[in-house]
């Protein structure tokens, strides 16, 4: 029987630990023997998304792209996992419009922003501090945080592991494996 298909829209700042998650949630869905798909930066702001930059008008597009590309890979039958920003609110409405109520899961990886920034992994919120980089999300852009995801991670109180046991927890409830 043919698997069921949704997409695992992550959402939240840069250096929150979305890839990380992901990439985690994917392994765990192969060793399920689900087929998957990981929407990210590395693949989408590199191709699909190159042209585009960070401002506002820029972001909406490419949020646009990546809930088109994550339906069509929903009739696929995939199960797709989108790790981006996503920061504004109208955008994630947009994407779960696009799919059918049961399809779309979304989850806010909730790292506050002093965490996120203390990580800083690419060092990227100390060049925005210094005003080296514009339109830096938590810094001078904003970001939206859902209302009503299906799954709320707090980054602070679990470890990526259960992290990702907690959105496959999420799977199984909505009846998707
Ligand atoms: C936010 C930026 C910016 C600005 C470059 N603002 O932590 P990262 O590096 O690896 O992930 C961030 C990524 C964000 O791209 P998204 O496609 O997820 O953004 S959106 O959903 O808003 O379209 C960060 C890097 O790109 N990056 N400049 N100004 N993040």
């Amino acid at each position: 029987k043919k698997q069921k298909a949704c997409v695992l829209w992550l959402t939240g700042l840069s250096g929150s630990g979305k890839s990380t998650i992901a990439n985690l949630v994917e392994k765990k869905l192969h060793a399920l023997d689900k087929h998957t798909y990981l929407l990210d930066g590395d693949n989408v702001r590199h191709g699909l998304s190159k042209d585009l930059g960070f401002t506002e008008a820029d972001r909406v597009e490419n949020i646009r792209r990546i809930a088109e590309v994550a339906k069509l890979m929903i009739d696929a039958g995939l199960i797709v996992i989108t790790a981006f920003i996503s920061p504004f609110a109208a955008e994630r409405r947009m994407a779960r419009s696009l799919v059918e109520a049961e399809e779309f899961i979304e989850i806010h990886v909730d790292t506050p922003l002093n965490v996120a920034e203390e990580r800083d992994p690419k060092g990227l919120y100390k060049k925005a501090r210094r005003g080296e980089l514009k339109n830096f999300t938590g810094i001078d852009s904003p970001y939206e945080a859902p209302e009503h995801p299906e799954l709320r991670i707090d980054t602070t109180r679990c470890t990526p592991d259960q992290a990702a046991d907690q959105v496959i927890r999420k799977l199984a409830e909505a009846g998707i494996i």
